[in-house]
């Protein structure tokens, strides 16, 4: 198994670990629970290395485009500053995280983390390269910010056991994940971390 090396030019991302997420959620994504405590042993490893920890929210507000009321694709869900956008109880996110909010705005939907957001400008100034990312949704929201980061120029490990898909579709989990490998992004389990 390949073992991967924490460096200086490192960050987590952790992508809308949100209770509109939760299997109890408004929008649910099935063991979307599971992921909270490996996300935690990730953000530890992180804080332990003195290297950044980023959170990415969806942020809507509460006529969004993306809304099944608007026309869209989704039940409602993540309204800016209600419980269900909130983080998940238990994600041990401190002070020192970073807090991206994305799909603030009314007309647009912004499944990745970079759209609409200072998450590449922040990452450059701390010379950031490589971005080590996992969350939900899988086939959503990671993919999304995945093949940003891809497109961006920066080294990209899944992480795959920090991630749940909500398979709208069947297969949907998988289809995502061979799509972001054979775009260059690697997998990489907590385990391999060292
Ligand atoms: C997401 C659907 C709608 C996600 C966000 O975070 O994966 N999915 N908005
Ligand atoms: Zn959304």
């Amino acid at each position: 198994m390949q073992r991967v090396r924490l460096t200086k030019q490192d960050a987590l991302i952790l992508v809308d670990l949100q209770n509109d997420f939760l299997p109890d959620g408004r929008l649910p994504v099935p063991s979307g629970d599971e992921v909270i405590p490996v996300a935690n042993a990730y953000i530890e490893f992180f804080h332990h290395h003195g290297q950044p920890v980023f959170a990415t929210r969806d942020w809507h507000p509460q006529d969004h485009c993306s809304f099944n009321t608007a026309g869209g694709p989704w039940p409602r869900h993540c309204m800016a500053d209600t419980e269900g956008a909130g983080f998940a109880p238990g994600l041990k996110l401190t002070a020192e995280d970073c807090v991206i909010s994305k799909g603030i705005a009314k007309d647009r939907d912004a499944y990745s983390g970079f759209e609409g957001t200072d998450l590449h400008i922040n990452l450059q100034d701390l010379g950031i390269e490589r971005l080590l990312i996992g969350g939900l949704a899988l086939d959503v929201c990671v993919l999304n910010t995945v093949n940003d980061a891809l497109d961006l120029g920066y080294r990209v490990f899944l992480l795959t056991d920090a991630s749940r898909a909500v398979n709208v579709h069947r297969g949907d989990g998988d289809s995502a994940i061979e799509s972001m490998l054979s775009r260059g992004a690697q997998r990489l389990e907590l385990s391999q971390l060292q």
